[in-house]
């Protein structure tokens, strides 16, 4: 718990819990920061889309602890209202259409929501908290074709989807709301992490839980894209202290975060694969349909900044990453115990 004290010495001190706004928390990266923040001792308010379907599965474990509240990117007036009835020290806008492929299927509301989405957030922190404390989540994927490696805060972005098009927006109106309006905003360009929570989409999970599939008889092979793809993979729950920490600074700055390592697909199915004693080449099939129009074929982070400056470190190697998530899938498809926030329903049925 963070304690302020107000003037008058300590007979008037008086605790004063921060309340910080999480959009996406929903999300694998939200559920993390919520966890992280609570331990904190912040009042944690979640602002979660309206839907027919449960979405509240990462965060079931701490339900009775934070708060959850309606609103949309999509939708001003909801964000107004809901920073208005709220009056948030920190605002983490974890909120995206953030699985790169869909973005070419549906570009329009991919800018939508990863795009304008932040213009609406700082409109309305402007307009009714302007002293509040605003994170953007940019992303890696704004480096695409690299023009150098590896990658820091001045590397030029070069985007190769949709998805990183609209973050260089979201990224460019952030740092354009604290040079107008003086805002403590802030950008952290976080490279790819990943967990137990992961979407099933995304690789690294589409591999630990294929792979533990196989093991168990529930699957014969696993068809991916591109498998020369390199990524920086670090282990979110250490990611969400590097967002924290970037609103702790007296300063409003933006910081590259990430690993400084970097593996390739191939590299991830050995690695995976051989956690469970598997040759990984006798059941990947490379699926001509999983390439992407444009790839980026390389991300590695120079880090450097956020060492120095946030103190921020990884803490988790990729290999204990991947045999971390592979144990977790086997947990989970084995009905046994799994790490909280893990269990989506639909997979709990077997599905
Ligand atoms: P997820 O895809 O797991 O979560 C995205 C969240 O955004 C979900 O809670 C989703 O809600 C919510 N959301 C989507 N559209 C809207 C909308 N219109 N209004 C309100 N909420 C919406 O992403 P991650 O947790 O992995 O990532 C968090 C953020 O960080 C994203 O912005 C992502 O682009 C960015 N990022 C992620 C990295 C990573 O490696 N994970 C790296 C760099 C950046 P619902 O549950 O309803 O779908
Ligand atoms: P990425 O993550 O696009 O980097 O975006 P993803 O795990 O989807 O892809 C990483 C690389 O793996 C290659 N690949 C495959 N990818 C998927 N999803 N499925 C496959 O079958 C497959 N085969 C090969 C891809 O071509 C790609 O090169 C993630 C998201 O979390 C973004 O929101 C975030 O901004 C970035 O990380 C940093």
């Amino acid at each position: 718990m963070r304690i302020e004290r107000e003037a008058g010495g300590p007979r008037r001190a008086m605790l004063k819990q921060k309340t910080a706004l999480i959009t996406g928390i929903t999300g694998q990266d939200g559920s993390y920061l919520a966890e992280f923040l609570l331990e904190q001792g912040y009042r944690v308010v979640g602002m979660q889309r309206r839907s027919s379907t449960e979405t509240l599965w990462r965060i079931a474990h701490l339900l009775d602890k934070i708060e959850l509240v309606q609103g949309d990117l999509l939708d001003q007036l909801s964000l107004i209202e809901i920073v208005q009835a709220y009056q948030p020290d920190e605002i983490y806008n974890l909120a995206a259409q953030s699985f790169v492929p869909t973005s070419w299927q549906q570009p329009v509301l991919t800018g939508e929501f990863t795009a304008l989405g932040v213009t609406r957030l700082l409109e309305a922190v402007r307009l009714v908290k302007p002293d509040a404390k605003f994170y953007q989540a940019s992303s890696s994927e704004m480096f695409g074709k690299v023009v150098e490696v590896p990658q820091n805060e001045r590397t030029p972005f070069y985007p190769r989807s949709p998805y990183g098009v609209s973050k260089v927006y979201g990224h460019y109106i952030t740092i354009n709301y604290r040079e107008s309006y003086g805002l403590f905003a802030v950008s952290g360009i976080l490279f790819n992490h990943e967990s137990p929570r992961r979407g099933l989409e995304f690789v690294t999970r589409k591999v630990t839980h294929g792979v533990a599939k196989i093991k168990l008889g529930l699957a014969r092979e696993l068809r991916l894209g591109n498998l020369d793809a390199r990524r920086d993979w670090g282990y979110a729950p250490d990611y969400v202290q590097a967002m924290w920490l970037m609103l702790q600074q007296d300063q409003p700055d933006d910081f590259v975060v990430g690993t400084g390592k970097t593996h390739s697909v191939r590299q991830l199915c050995e690695i995976a694969f051989g956690c469970v004693g598997l040759n990984w080449e006798d059941y990947v099939v490379v699926d001509p349909a999983l390439f992407r129009p444009a790839d980026v074929d390389l991300l590695v982070a120079d880090a450097t900044k956020a060492r120095t400056v946030l103190g921020w470190r990884p803490t988790v190697s990729f290999e204990e990453m991947i045999e971390l998530m592979v144990d977790a899938d086997l947990r989970l498809l084995k009905g046994e115990d799994v790490p909280p926030g893990m269990v989506a329903p639909v997979l709990r049925r077997g599905i």
